[in-house]
């Protein structure tokens, strides 16, 4: 029996978008300068490695912990704002019916996130009933690429982490999924997920057994 477990921002639901927006409010009203590129090195990590990338790159790392996290809750704010406004047609094409593929065959299915807000976005996707078990960033101590998040889905499956495969966009992610001794499979661009077991562009034409056999070994 495999355990999958998803992460959410970039694998389930496009909210890096949500994301950069409101993290682009808050750069700009710092005054820092905010690209793609820095945006690309938020992916996966929490909110307040976000902010302290954010910090470094606008040379502000002297910002006392108080003023950081009153920084940070501005932009959950917005942030909140905008995936308040989600419809549940913002599930990456394919993941939905892949979901039921696992379902039907057996298999168990995690959620391994760093966002506290993946109850919301759950909520908005219609997708709670999903998961048979979810970790978030409200129940871990350590971020990504700590392997924290993704071993207590597996915990909480009851499936060793050799047997489970991790579907995760970002490299921090990667990286917390083999650290724990899990398969991954990175969703998106193979040159920047170059680390992962294997790499599919997303979950259109796949089903799990075909990423068992095609994709992991
Ligand atoms: P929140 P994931 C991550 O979610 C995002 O990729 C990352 O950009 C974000 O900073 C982090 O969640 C925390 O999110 O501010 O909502 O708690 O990709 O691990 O599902
Ligand atoms: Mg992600």
């Amino acid at each position: 029996m495999w355990g999958f477990i998803f992460d959410l921002d970039g694998v389930i639901t496009d909210t890096a978008k949500y994301h950069y927006l409101a993290w682009k409010t808050i750069a700009d009203e710092l005054e820092i300068p905010f690209t793609e590129e820095i945006n690309e090195r938020l992916k996966g990590v929490s909110r307040e490695k976000s902010f302290e990338i954010i910090l470094e790159v606008g040379n502000r790392l002297d910002m006392k912990s108080e003023e950081r996290a009153k920084w940070c809750e501005k932009k959950n704010k917005l942030y909140v704002d905008y995936i308040k406004q989600m419809k549940k047609d913002e599930v990456l094409p394919g993941v939905r019916v892949f979901l039921e593929k696992i379902r039907k065959g057996g298999d168990c299915i995690a959620l391994g996130s760093a966002s506290k807000n993946s109850k919301l976005i759950l909520e908005r996707l219609e997708l709670q009933k999903a998961f048979d078990v979810i970790v978030d960033g409200t129940m871990v101590t350590k971020a990504k690429p700590d392997p924290e998040v993704f071993l207590q889905g597996a915990k909480k499956m009851h499936i060793n982490p050799e047997n489970c495969i991790v579907f995760e966009d970002s490299t921090a992610g990667i990286e917390a999924a083999h650290k724990g001794g899990m398969k991954t499979v990175g969703i998106g661009d193979a040159k920047i997920l170059r680390k992962a077991d294997g790499v599919i562009a997303g979950f259109e034409g796949w089903t799990p057994e075909k990423i068992v056999e095609e994709v992991l070994f």
